[in-house]
């Protein structure tokens, strides 16, 4: 074929906007060559793949372009993930408590107008997540979800002496959900719900905190002209690990591959890491850059402002981190940042002597982490980032023929 685009070292230092300028013209090339006056000389089977590899230059270049950043933001339940999510996009726009209130995947992203579309799970999806529960507590039954009531529920546990604290826990959601029957029905396979302006304040919180309807709630996506700390961020926060909703889990699992960046929230106050956390790493495949989660991962040490001995469970933090593989380690030391999300958000409202910002002064912690992770970020973003695209690019560049005796071009 007539041309061959080599890789140059030099294109994986290459800036934004320099990666911008020769995509342009490599786009506008493969355009040409699909163009009719080569219709003859390009077989249908190469036509296609050229087609293939223009749709992901383009989609390249759209990311590159609108410096899209997405970054997921998990961690177990309780952890302070939505409060984390709160501080950084310096806004309180989801829903934050002491007791479990994040029952949906929120995706939130920068938008001239506020709106919020939400997606309910199907009768079908809802009734199979719910015998997966079922089989977590040993029950194995083959009547629908809505069959069950809270007593035969009751009855059907006292059979089975042995449940652990973990099966507790599921005992407790499938009672939630059985308590909530009623609603959840009535929104089961419901059409995709749209709300907009002062709405995101009020209606579409009840579709993430108030279980009788979050139950039922698959996933939400809220566009925010309040992203303003960075507008070009698409943030995912999800239900915690630990969450015995498997489709939480699946989308969690997907949130991390797909995403930029992954910030764990991690407690600075119990630094130890549990089983559900170690065990999700685990379960987490490399992304289709072949890029392990660990070599994207950020972690903020949450209640900075609680823990009473801050050095030593940070060194803790660092040696789970390591022990259990879930960072390499070189990256450690940068990558892990001890904060308190809740003292940032009190910053924002003007409550400059609230005790959370005192205890964090007490302790001689002067920053509450927030703008520290964000700068780091915004770096990894810029530099490392933005090779892992340069580095795709550069795979397409050298896409050959099945045969791979020739160039594409
Ligand atoms: N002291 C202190 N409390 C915090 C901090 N960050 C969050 N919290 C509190 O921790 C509780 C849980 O916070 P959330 O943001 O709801 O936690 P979450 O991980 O989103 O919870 P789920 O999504 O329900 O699993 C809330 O009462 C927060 O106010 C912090 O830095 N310091
Ligand atoms: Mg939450």
């Amino acid at each position: 074929m007539i041309f061959i685009m080599y890789l140059h070292k030099s294109d994986i230092s290459m800036n934004r906007e320099e990666t911008l300028a020769k995509l342009n013209s490599e786009i506008e090339c493969v355009q040409n060559l699909l163009g009719t006056q080569y219709n003859e000389v390009i077989g249908v089977s190469r036509q296609q793949k050229l087609k293939s590899i223009l749709n992901k230059m383009t989609n390249f270049h759209k990311k590159i372009k609108n410096n899209t950043f997405e970054i997921s933001i998990v961690g177990l339940e309780k952890s302070g993930k939505s409060t984390f999510a709160n501080a950084f996009i310096g806004n309180d726009i989801l829903p934050s408590k002491d007791a479990r209130c994040t029952y949906t995947a929120t995706s939130i992203r920068f938008g001239s107008e506020n709106v919020a579309k939400i997606e309910f799970y199907s009768d079908e999806q809802f009734d199979e997540d719910f015998h997966r529960k079922l089989e977590l507590i040993g029950i194995s039954d083959t009547r629908s979800w809505s069959e069950w009531t809270v007593n035969q529920l009751e009855q059907e546990i006292q059979k089975n002496a042995s449940i652990n604290s973990e099966q507790n826990n599921i005992v407790h959601d499938i009672a939630e959900i059985l308590e909530n029957k009623n609603s959840i029905q009535n929104l089961l396979g419901k059409s995709t719900l749209s709300f907009s302006g002062d709405e995101l304040e009020t209606e579409v919180r009840e579709y993430i905190e108030n279980p009788a309807i979050a139950l039922a709630v698959k996933e939400i996506i809220i566009h925010s002209d309040k992203l303003s700390a960075m507008p070009n961020a698409i943030l995912y926060d999800v239900p915690g690990f630990d969450s015995p909703t498997q489709l939480h889990k699946d989308q969690t699992r997907t949130w991390m591959k797909k995403s930029d960046a992954v910030i764990l929230i991690v407690n600075a106050d119990r630094p130890s890491f549990n089983d559900s956390l170690v065990k999700f790493f685990e379960s987490v495949d490399k992304d289709d850059d072949g890029i392990s989660i660990g070599e994207k991962l950020f972690v903020f040490a949450n209640r900075a402002d609680v823990a009473t001995t801050l050095n030593e469970n940070l060194q803790r933090i660092r040696e789970e981190l390591r022990n259990y593989r879930i960072m390499p380690s070189d990256l450690i030391q940068e990558r892990l940042i001890a904060g308190s999300a809740k003292a940032r958000l009190e910053l924002n409202k003007g409550n400059e002597s609230s005790s959370v910002l005192q205890s964090l002064r007490e302790k001689g912690i002067n920053s509450d982490g927030i703008d520290v992770i964000r700068n780091n970020l915004e770096i990894y973003n810029d530099t490392v980032r933005l090779s892992v695209m340069q580095q795709r690019i550069q795979k397409l560049r050298q896409h050959r023929t099945v045969d791979k005796s020739k160039k594409m071009w």
